[in-house]
């Protein structure tokens, strides 16, 4: 209990110093890497992403633990089991066109990734022709596409659309704080997830 919460803390505070640390403690203490990140380093974010929200962080505050979450991540991922990481689809995964926002996309990737998935993420401000082809040429079972504004998500329809006069197989889902379940529905997509988890379960429940 106590390398959970201190590593967690670690996370919310921005101390990148400790972080591999602290990690290396809670692994100690009998934690597989993966519990590691699902129940200290994504909840220490998503607590970030309300602090922000209640204007009890601000910016910086919230990149310093993006970062320290980060570090967690990349002396985590090599230790997560092979078998893991045999694939169980393949998912094309981009922030739309206009939008820089890759926090959240970047936790859904690597919490499809970490169960399991081929994620082929493009990055962020992605052009719709871009992910059609990319998910055209990776014969990819899903879309995967992330906005953080109102100015930006309407691009998930342009991607739908184009997705649809193309006859393309592979199934679109949206997220990201401004996306809905009704908007989700409206603009003819698959399916919307509200977090990371989420997301692996919808991604599972369509791939199968
Ligand atoms: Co910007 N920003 N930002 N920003 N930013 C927001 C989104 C905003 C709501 C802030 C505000 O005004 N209150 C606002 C949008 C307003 C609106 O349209 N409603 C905004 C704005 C306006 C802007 C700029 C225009 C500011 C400016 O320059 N004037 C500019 C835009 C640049 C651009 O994109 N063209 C801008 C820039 C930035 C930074 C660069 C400073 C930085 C981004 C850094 C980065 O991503 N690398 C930034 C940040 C950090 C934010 C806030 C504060 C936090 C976003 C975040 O990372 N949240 C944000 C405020 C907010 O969201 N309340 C804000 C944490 C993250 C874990 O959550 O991304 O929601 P989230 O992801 C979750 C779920 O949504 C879900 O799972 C994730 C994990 O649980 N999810 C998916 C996400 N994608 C998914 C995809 C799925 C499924 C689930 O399927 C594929």
């Amino acid at each position: 209990k106590t390398s959970e919460k201190t590593l967690k803390d670690a996370v919310i505070n921005g101390n990148a110093e400790n972080i591999k640390d602290l990690a290396d403690l809670a692994l100690k203490a009998g934690h597989s890497p993966l519990d590691v990140i699902n129940e200290m380093v994504i909840p220490a974010l998503e607590e970030v992403g309300k602090k922000y929200e209640t204007g009890e962080f601000f910016l910086p505050q919230l990149i310093a633990a993006a970062e320290a979450a980060e570090m967690a991540f990349s002396h985590l991922r090599p230790l997560i089991s092979s078998e893991k990481q045999k694939s169980h689809g393949t998912v094309v995964l981009a922030t739309v066109r206009g939008d820089i926002h890759d926090i959240g996309k970047n936790i859904v990737k690597l919490m499809l990734s970490n169960n399991g998935f081929n994620v082929i993420d493009l990055g962020v401000d992605v052009p719709e022709e871009k992910i059609i082809e990319a998910a055209i040429e990776s014969n990819a079972d899903i879309i995967g596409l992330s906005a953080l504004m109102t100015t930006t998500m309407v691009r998930m329809k342009d991607v739908v659309d184009l997705a649809k006069s193309r006859g393309i197989p592979s199934k679109i889902i949206v997220g990201g704080a401004v996306v809905t379940e009704e908007f989700a529905k409206m603009i003819g997509a698959d399916g919307y997830a509200p977090d990371a988890v989420s997301a692996v379960n919808l991604v599972k429940k369509l791939v199968k």
